[in-house]
């Protein structure tokens, strides 16, 4: 299902979109009937996977909106890629939300970081 809202990308013209279709080129680490998942193209740490559903939605809390499980498929395969990368025991989960907040790709997407150490809070 596709989530329009004005201000936001529409699915026609969503980089991420892009890549789950297979029309832009990506590192795709995994893939299931629901997510993909593949590094960011500006990884900040050894492990930088970016997972998003297939389906668009802006945010996380639209795609949870949505009623599909959506997000609970996103950490479910985060979960799954920490460990094929050998970060299973520590790593991070970050959605951004809103151009405040640093987020740049209007399509879910939920950045899992491991790999090194992390401070808190965040920049
Ligand atoms: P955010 O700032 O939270 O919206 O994260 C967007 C991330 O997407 C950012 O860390 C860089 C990454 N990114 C942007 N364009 C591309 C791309 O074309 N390919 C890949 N693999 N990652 C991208």
């Amino acid at each position: 299902m596709s989530v329009y809202r004005r201000g936001m990308t529409p699915a026609s013209e969503c980089l991420f979109c892009g890549i789950v279709a297979g029309d832009v080129p990506a590192d795709v680490v995994h893939d299931d009937e629901q997510t993909v998942a593949f590094r960011d193209i500006n990884g900040q740490a050894p492990t930088h996977v970016l997972v998003v559903p297939r389906d668009h939605h802006p945010n996380a809390a639209s795609l949870a909106t949505a009623g599909q499980g959506g997000v609970d498929a996103l950490v479910r395969t985060a979960a799954a890629v920490a460990a094929a990368e050998g970060v299973a025991e520590d790593y991070r989960l970050v959605f951004n939300t809103g151009a405040e907040a640093g987020q740049s790709v209007f399509h879910v997407h939920l950045h899992l970081l491991g790999g090194r150490s992390f401070t808190w809070p965040p920049g």
